[in-house]
């Protein structure tokens, strides 16, 4: 059963509970809607790099923090069909595809995106996409072509999410989940913990997801990766106390998501990670690479599973899968609209001074 009418103050109260009890809580409600002893596998695929408009405080990929990261054009549908091909063959149920876009342009790029939609899924595997913001057409066309998950992070509470992003507002985030929800595509949104936002932020957080109905087949738990250059760098990074606390709560609110243990886990233990499993974590991102920053490596992984005895979960285990409708058959054409997504403005102190501090480092050199 799923309820969307969690107060804030219930689910503080469910996650300062005295941890044996939360965990025991957490534990039984995942026994009831899932197989314990089953995690669910995606390889995250970036597939255009770096070079993003947007001030997202946390993201390395954002152009104006002038972080390491090499930016990359878009991936051709054969190099991603030959890197779904090997996650295929260690064990990885989905492809997770994630561009550095603010929003999707109707073009050449994004027809080859459903390209490679088309492709992946025609390799009987989950295919997810993260994009940034859809139309209800886009959303449509990529349902067409046999999408099985989008992925789009409220990333915080409404409130906190102001102070870590300026260039888009929360609204334009539950749009693309709402255009989503007019397809057949599975919605896949979460969060990050670790940004400097308070427990009533993480609260507030799973309050707006929890009050989607339906909720998301998948929840992201991501710890903040501080990256040098951005305006979180110096964010000292969550324990694994906390990571516990988030996965089981998360779990509780909502018993029948797949709650994805994602970014940081390359600072968690092994302990530390079966204790999330054990809180309802049944799903994780592997490959030695998330988007830009390391993950552990896809043979420890396995070697964790076998260790806990936990098994990959198959594709297609939670719903069945999409038909790909090809291009020449396509029902539904590009409409080239230019929707007005909001546009706050630029007032956040701190990710203006990452932007002046990086001006000054790059005039220096
Ligand atoms: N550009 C698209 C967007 O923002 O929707 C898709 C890619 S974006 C990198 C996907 C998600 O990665 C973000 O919503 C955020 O939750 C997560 N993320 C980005 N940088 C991160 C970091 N340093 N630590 C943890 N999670 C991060
Ligand atoms: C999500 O919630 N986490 C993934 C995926 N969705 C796209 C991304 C994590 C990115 C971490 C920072 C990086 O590697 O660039
Ligand atoms: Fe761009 Fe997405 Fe990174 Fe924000 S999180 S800067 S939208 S790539």
């Amino acid at each position: 059963m799923q309820r969307h009418d969690w107060t804030k103050e219930e689910i503080l109260e469910i996650y300062n509970q005295p941890l044996m009890d939360l965990l025991y809580q957490a534990a039984s409600v995942h026994r009831v809607e899932h197989n314990p002893n089953q995690v669910q596998v995606s390889t995250l695929l970036s597939i255009k790099t770096g070079g993003c408009p947007e001030d997202c405080g946390y993201c390395p990929q954002a152009a104006r923090y002038h972080t390491d990261i090499e930016g990359n054009d878009l991936m051709s549908v054969s190099q991603v069909k030959a890197q779904a091909l090997r996650a295929k063959s260690s064990g990885s149920s989905r492809v997770c595809m994630g561009a550095a876009w603010r929003n999707v342009k109707d073009g050449e790029e994004f027809e080859q995106v459903l390209e490679m939609v088309r492709t992946i899924n025609k390799l009987d595997m989950e295919v997810c996409c993260t994009l940034g913001m859809i139309t209800e057409n886009q959303a449509k066309r990529l349902a067409e072509a046999g999408l099985y998950a989008y992925n789009h992070n409220l990333d915080s509470s409404e409130e906190y999410y102001k102070e870590v992003i300026s260039t888009r507002g929360y609204e334009d985030r539950l749009e693309t989940l709402s255009n989503v929800r007019k397809t057949n595509v599975t919605v896949c949104s979460g969060g990050i913990i670790g940004m400097g936002e308070n427990l009533e932020d993480r609260a507030g957080m799973l309050v707006a997801l929890s009050s989607l109905n339906p909720q998301p087949e998948s929840v992201p738990i991501n710890a903040l990766v501080p990256v040098e250059g951005t305006p979180l760098a110096e964010q000292e990074r969550v324990s694994i106390w906390e990571m516990v606390r988030m996965v089981a709560t998360t779990r509780i609110v909502m018993p029948q998501t797949q709650v994805r243990l994602s970014a940081g886990r390359t600072d968690m233990s092994r302990e530390g990670q079966a204790l999330c499993f054990f809180a309802g974590a049944n799903s994780i991102f592997a490959g030695d690479k998330l988007l830009t920053t390391p993950n552990p490596d896809v043979n420890e992984d396995m070697e964790l599973f076998k260790l806990l005895g936990l098994e990959p979960m198959k594709p297609f285990t939670k719903k069945s899968q999409p038909k790909t409708v090809d291009a020449d058959q396509s029902e539904y054409k590009p409409l080239g609209e230019k929707p007005k997504w909001t546009r706050p403005g630029h007032t956040i102190d701190r990710n203006l001074e990452a932007k002046e501090k990086a001006k000054a480092a790059k005039t220096k050199v």
